[in-house]
């Protein structure tokens, strides 16, 4: 909506990833040892493949931010590719002495082919640097500034891996024992791949394994937990002001993600309404309104209810293939097996992570385009006023 807007900049090889977030308030305490922790987050995971081993991704904040406190102006955050030092004769931006050998035979299921007919490149190296989930170090970086701002709420989110493959974690344990500060956070973050039940971990890692020996790919499903949300956040009244579809937007916007779901919604859709709709009740001592149940995933009608937030994304299997699928060269036209990069066979826990990062940045713009306020101060106060207005309603 534009409360808390952000651009990402930066090729996968190139020098560094860049963005720039504007809208956050001033005087809120920020350190680049916060937004750090989540680009650590984000590197690891059983099935990552080399280029993690060349990353440290740290971040420089290079505007915005004075003493450890933020100004109200843009912030700039800037991730640095070590791997660029590999790629100086091919990744520069000065006019090439000796053209690189082109990318010419795409591969299915990434942006390569559909690009480069969009933007008329004959090398399809200009469109993958850009296309790659490399780039999502970035959004990460600006989802802990996200985080800052909602933890002046007393917001906080995270995420788990539900399934790889066909490999399911029912696990169904109250998302606050996972969130941080949790009983059960430090045992999720240890696993490689952050998954809450030990046993099914195995099965996935020997799945991810297998895929891996046969040259392939495993995609899975990722859920984020969003707490501490006040009821009120997005709107009923137009379309574009639904938080639903802002976070649905949100999800999908990462990359190889193909599906997002909020709360029971799939499920939801094969049983009868009796046993999908969250009965409503009151706390009086609490002054507030509860829930039997809460498989609307914390939000009605584009609304937060003010039960914990839950989406899930699917990420489809990563699309470079060591056994390339058939494609065609582009400047023959000839059938020709897919071209194969350095990649992932599985980045499901990454995921994870760049979700956090999405609907952090999602809650945190509904956030202040509700409370608004210049300076944290401001925002607080009013995000407290709305609380105690609700209070007895
Ligand atoms: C990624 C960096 C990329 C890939 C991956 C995600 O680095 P490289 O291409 O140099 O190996 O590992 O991106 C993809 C799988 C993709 O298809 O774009 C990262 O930093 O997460």
């Amino acid at each position: 909506m534009g409360h808390l807007r952000w651009l990402t900049a930066g090729e996968s090889h190139g020098p560094a990833l860049t963005v720039i977030v504007e809208g956050v308030p001033a005087g809120l305490a920020l350190t680049r040892d916060d937004l750090d922790l989540d680009l650590a987050r984000r590197q690891r995971g059983y099935g990552r493949g080399g280029r993690m081993k060349i990353e440290r991704d740290r971040v420089s904040i290079e505007s915005g931010v004075r003493g450890g406190e933020t100004l109200g102006s843009p912030i700039t955050l800037r991730v640095e590719n070590r791997d660029f030092a590999n790629w100086q004769g091919r990744m520069g931006a000065d006019p090439f002495e000796a053209p690189p050998e082109p990318f010419r035979v795409p591969r299915p299921g990434h942006a390569d082919l559909a690009g480069a007919l969009k933007y008329d490149r004959r090398d399809l190296r200009d469109v993958l640097e850009r296309a790659s989930a490399r780039e999502t170090a970035a959004r990460v970086a600006a989802g802990g500034v996200a985080r800052v701002i909602l933890a002046a709420l007393g917001v906080t989110l995270g995420s788990r891996v539900v399934s790889i493959a066909e490999v399911d974690d029912l696990t169904d344990e109250d998302a606050r024992a996972w969130l941080p500060g949790g009983a059960r956070r430090e045992a999720l973050e240890a696993s490689e791949l952050r998954v809450l039940d030990p046993d099914v971990e195995a099965r996935m890692k020997e799945a991810i394994l297998a895929a891996s020996h046969a040259g392939d790919t495993l995609g899975g499903v990722v859920e984020c937990v969003a707490v501490g949300l006040p009821p009120g956040l997005g709107s009923h009244v137009h379309w574009d002001r639904k938080l639903d579809g802002r976070l649905a937007q949100a999800a999908v916007s990462i990359q190889a993600i193909k599906a997002v779901e909020i709360g029971d919604g799939w499920t939801a859709a094969r049983r009868r309404g009796s046993a999908v709709h969250d009965a409503i009740g009151h706390d009086a001592a609490a002054g507030r309104y509860t829930r039997a149940t809460n498989r609307a995933g914390g939000l009605e009608g584009g609304v937060t209810t003010g039960e914990p937030l839950v989406v899930r994304a699917a990420m489809k299997p990563i699309s470079t293939l060591r056994r390339a699928l058939p494609s065609v060269d582009v400047t023959t036209h000839e059938p020709a097996p897919a071209t194969v990069e350095r990649s992932d066979v599985c980045a499901v826990p990454a995921a994870g992570v760049v979700l956090e990062a999405m609907v952090a940045l999602t809650l945190a713009d509904a956030a202040l385009e509700k409370f608004g306020g210049d300076s944290a101060r401001e925002f607080a106060d009013n995000a407290a006023r709305y609380r105690e207005h609700l209070r007895g309603r």
